[in-house]
């Protein structure tokens, strides 16, 4: 009996559950489920409406690592697959730690980072307060498109405009003077982002290393504006097997491979 925990949030999770909803119900004859294989889906609920799933879905945390082994035990979850973003680390590192402790077969189905190439004015650094430090004192116009979990940390340099793009409409006024809010969820295309680039005067573009297509709009934006980039690398998320593609997802779940 194979009874899957999709952690999800992220295109390749929707990828998965899209594709399992196809392979592992009924043949649309018998109406039952395929003997012996389930699958949920679960979100962490940090947006007011997420994309529906085809898969039976749950929404919250699990209440760090013991809720998350008290999860896997109560429902009797055969395999995990976290499909977080690669800047979900906390989720990460909970899932590895509760799967050993559980005993629970775990794969992180997980794009690759993204690399500069011809024309990308890329500047590195190693987390939030790394891309405050690297932005003007004042007089530049900033394109945050990285949510809205860290934007108070921009707050040390207050004489730059800010333009954010956030899934919700915030509750609270933000702690940045000089910003303008475009409430959008991805995935975002490049000629859309360009132009919205080009109407803000964007002077600089600050963004996480997500890897993937459905933020990728406004680096090609950028490469073609000719903006500097300021590129936050992934947090360090603790060592488990890391599948690349659908299809050896499905390999791992359908053979063990
Ligand atoms: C709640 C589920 C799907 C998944 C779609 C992907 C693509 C579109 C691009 C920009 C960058 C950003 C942000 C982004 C993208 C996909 C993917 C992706 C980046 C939803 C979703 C949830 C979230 C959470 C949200 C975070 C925020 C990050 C916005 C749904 C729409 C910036 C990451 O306002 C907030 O509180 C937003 C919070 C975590 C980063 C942050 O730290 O603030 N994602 N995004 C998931 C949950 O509750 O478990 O609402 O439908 C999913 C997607 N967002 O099914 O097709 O796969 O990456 N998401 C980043 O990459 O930098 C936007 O604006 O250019
Ligand atoms: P995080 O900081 O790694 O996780 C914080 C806590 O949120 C976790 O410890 C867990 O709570 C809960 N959580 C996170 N993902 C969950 C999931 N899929 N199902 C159930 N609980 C979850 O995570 P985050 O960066 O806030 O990301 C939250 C969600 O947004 C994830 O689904 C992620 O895939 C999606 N997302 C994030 C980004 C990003 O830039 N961070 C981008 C796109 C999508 P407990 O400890 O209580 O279990």
């Amino acid at each position: 009996m194979t009874k899957l925990l999709l952690l999800g949030g992220t295109t390749e999770a929707s990828q998965l559950a899209g594709h399992l909803a196809e392979t592992w119900v009924d043949d649309g004859v018998s109406g039952d489920p395929v003997a012996g294989r389930q699958a949920v889906f679960s979100y962490a609920g940090r947006t007011a409406r997420p994309a529906a799933q085809p898969l039976p879905c749950r929404v919250g945390g699990f209440g760090g690592v013991p809720g998350l082994v008290e999860y896997l035990r109560r429902e009797g979850i055969s395999h995990v697959v976290d499909a977080t973003h690669p800047f979900a680390a906390q989720m990460s590192r909970n899932a590895a730690l509760a799967c050993a402790g559980a005993g629970v077969p775990l794969v992180a189905f997980e794009r690759p980072a993204w690399v500069a190439g011809e024309g990308d004015l890329w500047t590195h650094v190693g987390d939030m307060a790394g891309a405050v430090a690297a932005l003007p004192e004042a007089g530049a116009r900033v394109f945050l498109a990285i949510g809205k979990l860290h934007v108070a940390e921009f707050a040390a340099k207050p004489r730059n405009h800010y333009l954010l793009r956030l899934v919700d409409q915030p509750e609270a006024p933000l702690a940045l003077p000089d910003a303008s809010v475009l409430v959008a969820r991805g995935p975002f295309e490049a000629t859309e982002d360009e132009a919205l680039m080009c109407s803000h005067k964007i002077t600089h573009v600050v963004a996480k290393n997500a890897g993937g297509a459905g933020a990728e709009a406004k680096l090609v934006a950028a490469r073609r504006l000719a903006l500097p980039v300021v590129m936050i690398d992934r947090p360090q998320v603790p060592e488990r097997r890391v599948l690349g593609t659908l299809a050896e997802v499905m390999r791992w779940l359908d053979h063990g491979a």
